[in-house]
């Protein structure tokens, strides 16, 4: 059962002034030790089972009491609050996929709804509370090895006079989208903070203006030092993990960010300030890597010889393979998922959808390659993976280098009945898909690249008798959906029937 939590041991107050939900646990060692010891006391709720068992058909679709929790025994539960708060207002109307830390999920309609996803309507995947920082009290501290450690306030950073500004447009994508087909088929990690179910919704694209993140280390903080291999991002929220907090941590290669624009700090969202919840006043965005490494509400990059010690980055966001399960993980032999695969799905048919159509049916849906790979072609297969059918150029958007197409296409289809589609997409490197789900399953659940699958019931008008039959129907007024309701006519008369069976028997002669 929960604990009651009331009131706390210690209440842990933000340091910063205009920094509220920012707790400096890297700055404080013994702050950090205080709160391992506190948490230590407790036994708390277990995160939910859903792999095992159907997800709610509720929204917020999971309630974890863990993470309130957590926060009640430190005294900061207003963090919590807060955060729900900021949902509401920003993300007013999309899929709370679970409601704390808050993981949000884009409704398909919105995601094909243009090249670039209304900031409203973009996916949220968060690991903890949401900061509330005053911009200018905001500042960005570059420390580690470097020739000059300073500190920036957000007006230096923006000062184009300073560095030169950036537009950049980027598809972030969590490592997590589509993994509601590998828990289908076999149930992975249940994480300490859910591995979140998450369907074909966690991604988005938008435009972000910053500045390259080249740029700051070389003019404002005098370049790297030559040992410099990793640079490493904090984010201002808390982060638990076995009962130890921490602040958000990860880092990515310098070799990546001296890729002048692949790493961007960004203040602006699509032509807006960053939403709160996005990670207002600066975020790191890392383009073609999972959306792991774009740290939220950053304050402090360091220049590193290693990568981040932080547990996001060191002991999650691994990829195992399918043989290397809950008896032999450890963090040293999974591979660090870095760069995103080359994946796609189709938002349009729904699975198990039923479509009455004149020969053709329209699919739609979203291709996206990671690692600077643009998409070169998406394919669609209507019999499970055999007969593929390229979506015309014209019906993609626009190539970008690190940004999805969105595409659409009419596949010809005279069969009827339950017929199985699949898409998979070609990128610039020539990497495709997997066909089958297994061929990509890892025990950690990420990046599911497998060619996505639906399965439709096909009802094609242009064959005479199902034209009769819908006739028939609609001149009763007789619904074909649900297609599990029997009709209450007869599906022939007596006569034709009799008149059929006579000519070919049932039954054999001899
Ligand atoms: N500070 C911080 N940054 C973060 C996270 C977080 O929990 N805290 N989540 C990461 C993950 S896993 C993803 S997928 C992206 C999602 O970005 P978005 O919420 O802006 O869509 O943010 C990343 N940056
Ligand atoms: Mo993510």
């Amino acid at each position: 059962m929960a604990p009651v939590i009331s009131p706390p041991d210690t209440t842990f107050e933000e340091e910063k002034p205009g920094w509220k939900g920012y707790i400096e646990w890297e700055k404080y060692p013994e702050k950090k030790a205080l709160a391992h010891e506190i948490l230590s006391k407790y036994k708390f709720s277990d995160p939910p089972e859903f792999q095992n068992r159907p997800l709610p058909d509720t929204n917020p679709v999971i309630i974890s009491p863990r993470w309130r929790e957590y926060h009640d025994a430190l005294g900061i539960g207003h963090i919590v609050d807060y955060s729900w708060e900021v949902v509401q207002k920003e993300k007013p109307d999309i899929i709370h996929l679970l409601q704390f830390p808050y993981n949000g999920e884009t409704r398909f309609e919105q995601l094909l709804k243009g090249r670039l996803t209304d900031n409203k309507y973009h996916f949220i995947r968060n690991h903890g509370g949401v900061p509330d920082i005053n911009e200018d009290a905001f500042e960005l501290e570059i420390g580690g090895l470097v020739n000059t450690p300073v500190k920036l306030s957000l007006k230096e950073l923006q000062d184009p006079s300073k560095f030169t500004q950036s537009e950049v447009t980027v598809t972030l994508q969590c490592s997590g989208t589509r993994r509601v087909e590998q828990i289908k088929e076999y149930p992975g990690e249940g994480d300490e903070l859910i591995n979140a179910p998450w369907g074909e919704g966690a991604i988005g694209t938008a435009t972000y203006r910053g500045v390259a993140l080249k740029k700051v280390l070389k003019y404002a903080a005098g370049g790297v030092l030559p040992e410099c291999k990793h640079i490493e991002f904090l984010g201002a929220d808390t982060y638990f993990k076995k009962k130890n907090v921490y602040n958000y941590a990860v880092s990515v290669p310098y070799r990546k960010v001296k890729a002048n624009e692949e790493v961007l700090l960004a203040w602006e969202m699509n032509g807006k300030p960053l939403p709160k919840i996005h990670g207002f006043p600066l975020r790191v965005v890392v383009t073609g890597y999972i959306g792991a490494r774009s740290v939220k509400w950053l304050y402090k990059i360091n220049a590193l010889t290693e990568p981040s010690m932080g547990p996001v980055q060191r002991q999650e966001y691994l990829y195992y393979t399918t043989q290397i399960g809950k008896q032999n993980a450890k963090y040293s032999n999974g591979f660090s998922i870095q760069q995103m695969p080359v994946s796609s799905a189709i938002l349009e048919p729904t699975d198990k959808k039923v479509i009455i159509h004149d020969g053709k049916i329209t699919l739609r849906g979203w291709a996206y390659s990671g690692g600077g790979n643009w998409v070169e072609r998406v394919e669609v297969s209507p019999d499970g993976g055999s007969v593929w059918y390229a979506v015309e150029v014209d019906d993609m958007t626009e190539k970008h280098y690190h940004a999805w197409r969105l595409w659409k296409i009419d596949v010809p289809i005279h069969a009827e009945g339950w017929l199985e589609f699949c898409v998979r997409t070609w990128d610039s490197s020539n990497n495709t898909e997997p066909t089958y789900v297994r061929s990509a399953w890892n025990w950690d659940l990420h990046v599911t690249s497998s060619a996505h699958r639906i399965k439709v019931y096909s009802v094609n008008k242009t064959r005479p008798a199902t034209a009769a039959r819908l006739k028939y129907l609609e001149e009763n007024g007789i619904p074909f959906e649900p297609l599990t309701k029997p009709f209450e006519f007869q599906l022939e008369p007596t006569e034709e029937y009799l008149a059929k069976t006579r000519v070919y028997k049932r039954e054999p002669e001899s």
